[in-house]
């Protein structure tokens, strides 16, 4: 007897559901309302003290994919410091979760052992981007927002741009504001909607995010840069969720209101920041795409990996 297509949609359904929550609860974290809980980033040292700032004692560990390391790499090409800092790119591990190690360092085949390595007793999560100390073997800071502001201004002394400052004084207020805007509603407002695991909360990660863009939009047809005539982190900040927008957060994390392209003044802002000298090449398309249609399993459990959309406008 055949069973009845209705009782196969309920029953996939029903255990698909429970999977995914499973899963979901995981990869995500959510509070009480569904809405996705970044958890907070736990090295936060800076460039004083025990850490002297020497050229090629530190290393930036980083993958292509990761919006947060992409900040660092972007600092790191402006300020001229591919000499100074050396980068370790990893590779995301579909099957095991978190990152793999090009080649085994201190006995170590993962980024996650490589943390546990430097603290025994760390159970926190193995983020990427990771400053380490190779002098020290321990972990310097895995905060993205932290690193590029070390970035911008303790290695000035080995960068072949110390005169960039993406961080001046007089700006440092309207950076903070819209470093406030900028994370909470696009850098992590693109992945709310992406992780909200209610309807509630993933309408209220969308509006605002959609909220945010109409606004910069707006901003960007009267000046260059979020806080003026000057490139600053919060641009740098914003760009790397800005570029992964229509290849994948438009599709996968649902922010399919419009596209990137779809917001004149973002698309010509995006252009200019992506021809600055350096940053196309910080910009590896084919492993975004790999990335997270390949490794947020529970997003696309089919695997499939979408082509790539036309981006011939960034030159
Ligand atoms: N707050 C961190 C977030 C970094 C982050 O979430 N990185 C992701 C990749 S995009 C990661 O390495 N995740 C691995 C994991 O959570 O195990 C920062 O901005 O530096």
């Amino acid at each position: 007897m055949a069973i009845p297509p209705s009782w196969i949609v309920k029953t996939g359904r029903s255990i698909w559901t429970q999977i995914w929550q499973l899963m979901m609860s995981q990869l995500a974290p959510p509070n009480d309302r569904g809405e996705y809980q970044r958890p907070p980033s736990e090295f936060r040292h800076r460039i004083e003290g025990k850490y002297a700032p020497q050229p090629r004692r530190y290393r930036l560990y980083v993958g292509w994919s990761c919006p947060w390391a992409h900040r660092t790499l972007v600092v790191r090409a402006l300020k001229g410091l591919e000499d100074a800092i050396e980068i370790i790119i990893l590779e995301g591990d579909a099957n095991a979760g978190g990152w793999k190690l090009p080649k085994s360092e201190h006995d170590c085949q993962t980024l996650a052992q490589l943390y546990r390595f430097a603290v025994p007793e760390y159970r926190g999560r193995s983020t990427v981007p990771m400053l380490w100390d190779t002098d020290t073997y321990s972990i310097v800071n895995n905060e993205s927002a932290e690193i590029i502001e070390i970035l911008n201004s303790e290695f000035n002394d080995y960068a072949k741009h110390p005169e960039l400052d993406l961080a001046p004084i007089a700006l440092q207020d309207s950076i903070a504001q819209w470093n406030e805007t900028i994370y909470q509603t696009v850098n992590n407002g693109v992945y709310r909607c992406g992780f909200a695991q209610t309807q509630a909360a993933y309408d209220k990660a969308a509006t605002d995010l959609f909220a945010t863009l109409d606004r910069v939009n707006d901003l960007l047809a009267t000046q260059a840069y979020l806080c003026g005539d000057s490139l600053t982190l919060a641009d740098i900040r914003l760009f790397t969720t800005l570029i992964r927008f229509d290849v994948v957060y438009h599709h996968l994390f649902k922010c399919n209101r419009r596209r990137i392209q779809d917001y004149p003044h973002i698309q010509a802002y995006l252009t200019k920041i992506y021809q600055l000298p350096g940053v196309a090449a910080t910009c590896n398309f084919p492993t975004i795409l790999q990335d997270y249609y390949g490794n947020l399993f529970p997003l696309n459990p089919g695997g499939i990996i979408p082509q790539l959309p036309d981006l011939s406008y960034l030159g």
